[in-house]
């Protein structure tokens, strides 16, 4: 190829690349070839099932050293096409009650393979909290991600959070809120490998 070719080649290449940087901006919505973005991870979970993304270790997955080696994510796509419980609870307690809706812990575990495990919650401010394998059993707390109907926000309560029946378990009654993160955005499944 010539010289002069191969300078038009390039020269063509960088004007269609600036037309379609062009296009871009400002062209109505984005198209979303996803369901949305990954809103809870599992890490190290157990399963075959192709990763519906590949999670980079940076930002709070970093800074809360959250292991992303085998980790399952799920959109919040993902967290609606499971099966939910709904649960009416206080919180914080003794506060308003409203309906929460989300999938069981246990059910998001064993989706990653790590049926029967306990867990470690990490939430966006840091706060962690470990549920053993027994209490997940006797209580199947649900991760909602609603709230009387309402996406829970990041920022708010949300992505998810972790709600207990406490108003339906007598040995719940008097739970403090401990064990109610909000802003749960990753599961380490720990034992009953
Ligand atoms: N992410 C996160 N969740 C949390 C907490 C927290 O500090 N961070 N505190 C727990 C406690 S001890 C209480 S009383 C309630 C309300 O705490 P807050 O007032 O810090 O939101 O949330 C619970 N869940
Ligand atoms: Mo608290």
């Amino acid at each position: 190829m010539g010289a002069t070719i191969k300078l038009f080649l390039v020269a063509a290449g960088a004007v269609a690349l600036t037309v379609l940087a062009a296009c871009g901006e400002g062209a109505g919505p984005l198209p979303d070839p996803r369901s949305g973005q990954v809103v809870l991870v599992v890490a190290d979970a157990r399963t075959d099932e192709p990763r519906p993304v590949q999670l980079a270790d940076e930002g709070l997955y970093a800074r809360h050293d959250i292991a992303l080696d085998g980790a399952l994510g799920f959109t919040r796509a993902d967290l609606s096409g499971m099966s939910w419980r709904q649960i009416r609870a206080d919180f914080p307690a003794n506060g308003p009650e409203r309906v929460f809706d989300g999938p069981r812990l246990s059910d998001v575990l064993a989706a990653a393979g790590r049926a029967g495990a306990g867990a470690r919650l990490t939430s966006v401010d840091g706060y962690q909290v470990e549920i053993g394998a027994g209490l997940i059993a006797r209580h199947e707390p649900v991760l909602a991600v609603r709230a009387d109907g309402e996406p829970l926000a990041i920022g708010g309560l949300g992505p998810a959070m972790l709600v207990w029946p406490r108003g339906a378990h007598s040995d719940l009654t008097d739970m403090d809120d401990d064990l109610w993160p909000w802003g749960v955005f990753a599961v380490t499944a720990i034992e009953a490998r």
